[in-house]
């Protein structure tokens, strides 16, 4: 039954969302970014909230009081958790990224399985619990982010708490015969199953998030209620249910048409003119499939030198997990590629690839989106990909191409509108770019004008009110 809610608020995450500074004795906090953060950031500035998570701060610098006076101004309360730098290498870099990542991402080549991170992690999730207990009063909602923290609501619950406990996944669940391989399968479909609602990115997800409990928990029943489903294990009912995330459309609708972004914009036109924009926008990661984009770019150019120095490629790499050493080896095939490309296409006034290893600011962001012609969005597998709903919010002349990867959680709702590509198919996606590049200005509209109707009718407070009505909580 949905009934008002009265209590406070709390996020849970890996991260807080903010950046931190730390120059000497000097410490500056500002908002971060990233799809988790983009993400619930409108959502807590519209209800009072309290945001809890690991602060970032490896060196033991920053106290709660600094961080909680620093981020005053923000439009939400933050409590932070702190991490021992052993704990970073084992639960973050170890368990999390070198585990359940890749694994969560079919990438079984990559995926480490360590009994000492998964103490780690067992641990870390813990201590995340004990800090909740902290705060949380019995009426308050706590939400839990991300494969980080599968664990915290068993440990809650064992704490005592008698809350109502949400869970949403924003990476991919993988396939039965995936997940089956880790070791820690059943206590981690266990401890999903002591959140009172689940959510997942797509139905896929879902679908395969219930075949695993078919096959580690036979005992436990499944009952589907039109687009959600019950599970009931040991006496209690787990509500299920996909709920593709999404973006405030209106405010990159608005913010693409300001002075700022226009002015943003002349400049990119005056610095590549007569040129169509290609547009890669990524986390730096190997799931997002940039090697790959790349030489199906420089395909492109092989097969149809007509269109060099008609055509430019920006790609923009956003840094992440720069200490984790396989990070740094991927930064560096992707610079190799792109300096062969360039050496190899480059002429007097032309360079085929735009490479930007930089966070850009929101502004400069829309201004890409909104001057490039096509939006190159190409991972081998992702959980949702904001960046293609945001290329389409921004994209207000209607004008824009999107090709999007079928392995995009995003694939589900966007392919209507979008061409939809198999990023590993390079030969293939250089077609469907010059496709693209050659697609007459009515489809183009049309195309287009059926994305931005999914985007708009579709945003972050659709998918937060669904999954709070799922979950049984009405705000207001
Ligand atoms: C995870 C899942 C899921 C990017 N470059 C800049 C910048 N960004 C922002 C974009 C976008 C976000 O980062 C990236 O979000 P994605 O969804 O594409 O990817 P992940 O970071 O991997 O997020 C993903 C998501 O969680 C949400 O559930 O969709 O599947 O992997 O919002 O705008 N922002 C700024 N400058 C940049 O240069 N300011």
């Amino acid at each position: 039954m949905t009934e008002i809610f009265k209590g406070k608020f709390i996020i849970v995450s890996n991260r807080l969302p903010l950046e931190l500074d730390i120059q000497d004795d000097n410490i500056t906090i500002k908002p971060g970014a990233g799809g988790l953060i983009t993400a619930l950031t409108p959502v807590l500035k519209k209800h009072e909230g309290v945001w809890i998570g690991w602060d970032g701060d490896l060196n033991g610098k920053l106290s709660c009081d600094v961080l909680e006076r620093e981020a005053a101004s923000f439009d939400y309360t933050m409590k932070s958790v702190s991490l021992t730098s052993q704990e970073v290498a084992d639960y973050y870099d170890g368990f999390c990224n070198g585990t359940l990542w890749p694994l969560f991402h079919d990438y079984l080549g990559h995926t480490q399985f360590h009994r000492s991170t998964w103490r780690s992690y067992q641990a870390v999730n813990l201590k995340f619990a004990r800090n909740i207990s902290q705060y949380a009063e019995k009426k308050d909602f706590i939400w839990i982010q991300d494969y980080h923290l599968t664990l915290v609501g068993k440990y809650l619950r064992e704490l005592g708490a008698r809350h109502k406990l949400a869970f949403f996944l924003h990476i991919p669940f993988p396939p039965w015969d995936i997940f089956m391989r880790l070791p820690w399968r059943k206590e981690i479909i266990e401890g999903l199953l002591v959140y009172d609602s689940v959510g997942f990115q797509t139905v896929k997800d879902c679908r395969n998030f219930v075949q695993c409990i078919r096959r580690l928990l036979p005992e436990a029943k499944t009952n589907i209620l039109k687009k959600r489903i019950i599970i009931e294990y040991s006496g209690r009912h787990i509500s299920i249910g996909a709920f593709p995330i999404s973006i405030d459309f209106e405010e990159f609708h608005d913010m693409a048409q300001t002075e700022e972004v226009e002015k943003e914009a002349w400049f990119i036109h005056e610095n590549l003119p007569e040129r169509k924009i290609i547009l890669g926008v990524d986390r730096l990661d190997y799931t997002k499939g940039i090697p790959r984009r790349l030489r199906a770019f420089e395909t492109l150019l092989e097969k149809y030198p007509d269109l060099c120095e008609k055509i430019s490629l920006v790609q923009i790499v956003v840094p992440s997990r720069t200490s984790v050493p396989e990070y740094q080896k991927m930064k560096q095939n992707i610079e190799e590629t792109v300096g062969r490309i360039n050496g190899r296409f480059t002429v007097k006034g032309w360079v085929p690839i735009h490479y930007i290893y930089r966070s850009l600011t929101r502004a400069e962001l829309i201004a890409y989106y909104r001057t490039s012609e096509i939006a190159l969005i190409t991972p081998l597998k992702d959980g949702m990909n904001l960046v293609a709903k945001e290329y389409c919010a921004s994209c207000v002349s209607e004008k824009g191409i999107l090709i999007l990867s079928e392995f995009a959680g995003a694939a589900f709702q966007l392919r209507k509108g979008a061409i939809m590509v198999n990023p590993y198919n390079i030969e293939h996606v250089a077609e469907e770019l010059y496709r693209a590049i050659h697609m007459p200005l009515p489809e183009r509209r049309s195309r287009m004008r059926r994305l931005r109707n999914i985007v708009r009718r579709n945003t972050i407070f659709v998918w937060m009110d669904d999954f709070l009505q799922a979950a049984g909580l009405k705000l207001s």
